[in-house]
């Protein structure tokens, strides 16, 4: 079985040691592990990755295409910048979810809009790292139902 790409983007190596009001106190590490073990549960695996780089992010969503069974993206700030990881999204071909920690919809207005959502199966945002959970557990029915991208 091939992993789900648990993909994260700028600054979420930084959680824990600032704004624990908006994201929470939870590390990236104790993320990755909390995404480990409710792979574990729903029989799948999770490849765990962070970059602050865009183009890094883009290249892992490509080689998902033949690599991953599906995607879990936390884009941070590239949500609501980046047309070329929702041109990845688009070709990537597997089913993918978007993540967030806060619920962006309470925030500031600039969150508001997302070049991720319209290139996603679907969106979860507001739960803390239980959005991790919820993502997986949505792309193990999406999976098990076979539906791509
Ligand atoms: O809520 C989320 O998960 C976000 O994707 C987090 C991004 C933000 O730009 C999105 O609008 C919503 C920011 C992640 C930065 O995380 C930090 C953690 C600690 C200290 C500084 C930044």
């Amino acid at each position: 079985m091939k992993p789900i790409y648990v993909l994260n983007g700028p600054n979420l190596n930084m959680l824990g040691q600032r704004e624990p009001s908006v994201y929470g106190a939870e590390t990236l590490p104790e993320i990755e592990k909390l995404c480990r073990a409710k792979a574990a549960e729903l029989g799948l695996t999770v490849d765990f990755r962070q970059s602050n780089i865009e183009g890094e992010l883009v290249s892992w969503i490509q080689e998902a295409r033949s690599k991953a069974a599906g995607i879990a993206l936390n884009a941070g700030a590239y949500t609501h910048t980046s047309v070329a990881i929702h041109d990845a999204l688009r070709a990537a071909d597997v089913p993918a979810v978007e993540v967030h920690l806060s619920n962006v919809y309470k925030r500031e207005a600039f969150r508001h809009h997302s070049f991720i959502a319209a290139a996603v199966n679907g969106v979860i945002c507001g739960f803390g790292s239980h959005s991790y959970v919820l993502a997986l557990e949505a792309l193990a029915s999406l999976i098990n139902t076979n539906k791509k991208g």
